[in-house]
């Protein structure tokens, strides 16, 4: 279980999980290879991992990697039904993600936070109140910085507060958090995935090993979500921002409360969060609720709420210019996350979307225009397929452009004075940029350089 020293194991994926999972085995002594779809030249840090013994094999996964393999650990970007990924099963290969590897090494208590959206800001938010609360905590997970990597800077009583998506949850055996969470579930991934059922599934893996001296938090608001509760082992707790629940966080007299065996707890006044819009609302229950149970002071709880003002590509206001509002809202890679931010931002709208093709829905994303967004111009793979959403919808201000920066142009020219030039692309960034961070990056400069 965690014993790896002279052990050959094999990791698929070379960027983050994959270096961060081979230094760790490779210090604890196993013989490690990483083998990378891509070549060599991509790489940056293959001189530091050669110089610990570590083996890569680039190009490809090559069968012949599973002679003599113990375990195989797979990056969350790498799809469970890769030739490779079926050969090791059906070799009985054990197959974990690095969320599972990283769990084994784990002295502390878990929260780990899953859901469709929301889940950064979430897990920033407990990992803001914690540390306010004068615990020692670590946040990492899908967040950006691989478990295994942050691990040994936790001890018994602190926390590890973790961010787990379903790709990393597709491939654990026994991870087990102390409080787990999952905020709402709606149609993304199925590309990945294949079908809806199968992606409920495998967020409700959060809990399958949990047992009733841990706690399971849900939306109660959320349908698909609450029915999970019916499956868990552990002690289920809800939040809920319309409903008054028994055990957990809601809304009473536009104040969030804690419920207990009967006593009410009150944290904050709706209005004084710091983070805005229904969704986050549902984020800062969720909140309240798991870092109550971590056994936080309300006050904790409350200081924090109020001061936290959420996370960059998040909705984050770039600039103001000739009286025309600029926000990166880079972090929304399924069409859900997009409607969410024209919820939240004040009308009228020039959006900016599109992007990787995850085969995603895109009718209701476009419903949601709902009168609030004047223009669409669509960057990216998904461009046609938007497009068409929209035309059937009967929505026929779209301009297909070239690039992010003629995006912003084109946004720039077509808006009035109040309006807001928002990127919520509704995809992944994968077609034309690294990573989200990086779409965000460029949105932001482009929009600065216009104030020269
Ligand atoms: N690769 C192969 N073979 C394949 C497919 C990919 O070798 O068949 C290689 C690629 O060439 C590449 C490597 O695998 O070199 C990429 O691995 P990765 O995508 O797992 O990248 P990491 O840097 O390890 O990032 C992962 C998460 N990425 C994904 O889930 C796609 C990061 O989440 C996470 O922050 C990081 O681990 C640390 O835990 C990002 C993400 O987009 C933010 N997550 C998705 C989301 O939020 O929607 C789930």
């Amino acid at each position: 279980y965690m014993d790896f020293k002279n052990k050959y194991v094999l990791i698929l994926g070379l960027a983050r999980s994959g270096s961060a999972a081979a230094i760790k085995l490779s210090n604890l002594g196993a013989h490690v290879t990483i083998s990378d779809i891509k070549p060599r030249e991509t790489f940056e840090n293959t001189d530091v991992l050669e110089s610990k013994g570590i083996k890569l094999v680039f190009e490809g996964h090559p069968l012949t990697l599973l002679d003599n393999c113990d375990l195989l650990v797979l990056s969350p970007g790498i799809p469970s039904d890769i030739e490779i990924v079926t050969e090791a099963k059906k070799r009985n290969i054990p197959v974990i993600s690095e969320l599972e590897l990283g769990y084994r090494f784990a002295a502390s208590p878990i929260i780990a936070i899953t859901g469709t959206n929301g889940k950064t800001t979430t897990t920033t938010l407990i990992g803001e109140i914690l540390k306010n609360d004068g615990k020692r905590v670590a946040v990492a997970g899908n967040i950006g910085t691989p478990l295994v990597s942050e691990v040994e800077k936790t001890l018994e009583n602190d926390y590890l507060v973790v961010e787990v998506s379903s790709f990393q949850l597709e491939n654990i055996l026994y991870f087990k958090p102390k409080i787990s969470i999952i905020l709402n579930i709606t149609e993304d991934h199925l590309n990945r995935h294949k079908t809806f059922e199968n992606y409920v599934n495998i967020k409700a893996r959060i809990f399958e090993n949990q047992t009733e001296e841990d706690y399971t938090i849900l939306n109660y608001d959320d349908a698909v979500v609450r029915e999970l509760a019916r499956y868990a082992k552990s002690d289920v707790w809800f939040f809920s921002r319309k409903d008054v629940v028994r055990h957990g966080a809601c809304i009473e007299n536009d104040m969030i409360v804690i419920k207990n065996k009967g006593k009410t707890y009150p944290i904050a006044k709706v209005d004084e969060i710091g983070i805005k819009g229904s969704h986050n609302l549902e984020n800062a229950l969720a909140a309240a609720c798991s870092t109550y149970l971590a056994n936080s002071k309300v006050s904790s709880i409350a200081k924090t709420l109020k001061s936290f003002r959420g996370i960059e590509h998040r909705l984050e206001f770039v600039a103001e210019i000739n009286g025309i509002k600029f926000i990166n809202d880079s972090k929304a890679t399924n069409p859900d996350a997009a409607q969410k931010a024209i919820e939240a931002v004040d009308g009228p709208i020039i959006l900016i979307a599109g992007g990787y093709d995850k085969k995603s829905d895109y009718t209701d994303f476009v419903k949601s225009f709902d009168g609030k967004v004047k223009k669409l111009i669509l960057i990216g793979e998904t461009a046609d397929a938007i497009e068409n959403a929209a035309i059937k919808q009967g929505f026929l201000n779209v301009e297909k452009v070239n690039s992010l920066k003629e995006a912003v142009m084109c946004g720039y020219r077509a808006a009035s004075c109040e309006d807001t030039v928002l990127l919520s692309p509704a995809c992944a960034s994968w077609d034309m940029f690294a990573n989200f961070e990086e779409r965000g990056r460029l949105f932001k400069e482009a929009v600065n350089s216009l104030k020269k």
